[in-house]
């Protein structure tokens, strides 16, 4: 690390990039021979997405790429973070790849690569194929196989140009939010399922890495992470409730993947709810399969209080009696998120202090604000420059710390489709006007390639 303060203030080689995900921004739902996948069903059911919309335009990247790969060049990412839509690769599920699928990824890295942009490919970012889900989906034991082979099929096709390989997006938001709380596809309100769920994730990803350990490829898995802390510290009542969050949003993960075993409070707290007999021998060790990297999605710290349910706008941690609340005075995202950089640097150290000593990155980062754009489509989003800087700042001072952390992917290179909020909420560098697809970059992502530009922040 150079100057403190001068040009340059993060390692050399530091990965500065931007992340999208498959169902976000692709749209042709229903193209080149693509399946349904569950987000496209729970999108479709009237009432689970704002306003009805779904990701069947979104930004139409799959027919803008060309578009997209220049807007990338333009701000000079070092990296580019996208999914690949499982639904596109094997429509039902299973079976062979269907070769026109495999060619939009192709062309995808061919471009990134033209343009000296890094590769970073995410296999699921939560579009499960609808078949797979017709059969229990995660809670089914044979997801986690047909994870494996379909890893496989992506990984023969394209790991000679891609370096980097996520297993999973955020485990916790596919298990907690689609089969715990029901406000994610597939749509179900039940702790039994998202545990099982959790276990058939970790178990498909523990699969997907041992299918995939050929060549030099760097394999991680993506995890939403975030310190918790009790509402009142004196108030016995919410010191349990944040141990039973930590231990429901980062243990369940951590421990298992890192030290081989699930959290013996978490699995007592839902031993009423299930008998864990999808555990099996042996499974543990799949799951812990030593891994090249760790990838971290900081949005927030979980301050929590007990409760016996969530309230509307409250982030919902299903079936731990436990709900956040906004810090007093903090300040908020427009969703509704409260803006804490210092909880990354917090995370990170404790990553490094209790977990792995890994080499971390983190894939995402970023926050919605109500963008406004003025007649010819400008946004000055003085509040996200804000934010990302204290950010940068934050992941700066865990590196000073000890943290072996290589680079940040930040949330997002484009105004997109936010999953139950439909199109309500923009987190892009770049705005998109979704009437006429019009990409325009905002004044974050002016900032953003200065900061890319010299390696640092200034000051
Ligand atoms: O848009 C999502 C992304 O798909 C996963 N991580 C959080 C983002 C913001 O909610």
């Amino acid at each position: 690390m150079s100057s403190p303060g001068g040009a340059s203030n993060f390692p050399e080689d530091f990965l500065w990039g931007a992340a999208t995900a498959a169902y976000q921004v692709e749209g042709a739902a229903g193209e080149d021979g693509r399946g349904p996948s569950i987000w496209d069903t729970f999108s479709h059911t009237p009432g689970m997405v704002f306003h009805g919309d779904t990701g069947d335009v979104a930004c139409d990247q799959y027919h803008r790429l060309d578009e997209d790969l220049d807007l990338m060049a333009g701000l000079g990412l070092k990296a580019y973070r996208f999914s690949v839509a499982w639904p596109r690769i094997q429509p039902g599920g299973s079976g062979p790849a269907n070769p026109k699928g495999l060619d939009f990824y192709k062309r995808l890295v061919a471009g990134l690569r033209e343009r000296s942009i890094e590769p970073v490919l995410t296999l699921y970012h939560w579009d499960l194929p609808q078949a797979l889900e017709d059969k229990g989906g995660w809670t089914s034991r044979e997801t986690s196989s047909r994870f494996a082979e379909y890893a496989g099929i992506v990984n023969d096709a394209l790991s000679e140009d891609v370096r980097f390989w996520i297993t999973l997006n955020e485990p916790w938001v596919s298990a907690w939010l689609g089969y715990g709380a029901g406000v994610h596809a597939p749509g179900y309100a039940d702790p039994a399922k998202a545990l099982a769920a959790t276990h058939h994730l970790l178990l498909g990803h523990g699969l997907a890495v041992e299918r995939m350990r050929v060549g030099d490829n760097r394999i991680g898995i993506t995890l939403n992470l975030s310190p918790v802390r009790p509402a009142k510290e004196e108030r016995p009542a919410d010191v349990d409730a944040a141990q039973r969050v930590d231990g429901q949003a980062n243990r369940l993960y951590l421990d298992p993947l890192f030290r081989g075993s699930y959290p013996e409070d978490i699995l007592e707290h839902y031993r009423p709810d299930t008998d864990l007999s999808f555990i099996r021998d042996g499974d543990l060790e799949t799951v812990s399969a030593p891994l090249d990297f760790l990838g971290v999605n900081y949005y927030m710290r979980h301050t929590v209080r007990e409760a016996e349910r969530p309230r509307a706008g409250s982030l919902l941690f299903p079936g731990i009696r436990a709900r956040s609340v906004t810090p007093h005075g903090a300040e908020t995202t427009a969703m509704g998120w409260p803006i804490e950089p210092d909880g990354l640097t917090e995370i990170l150290v404790r990553l490094k202090d209790e977990y792995t000593n890994l080499p971390i990155y983190v894939t995402e980062s970023g926050a919605a604000f109500h963008d406004y754009a003025d007649p010819e489509g400008a946004v000055e989003d003085e509040e996200r420059v804000s934010y990302l800087d204290a950010h940068f700042r934050a992941a700066r001072a865990a590196i000073g710390e000890g943290v072996d952390l290589k680079g940040y992917f930040v949330w997002s290179l484009l105004d997109n489709f936010e999953w139950a909020e439909g199109y309500s909420k923009r987190f892009g560098l770049v705005r998109v006007d979704y009437a006429t697809q019009r990409r325009t970059p905002k004044s974050s992502a002016r900032w953003y390639a200065g900061v890319i530009g010299r390696n640092g922040l200034e000051g």
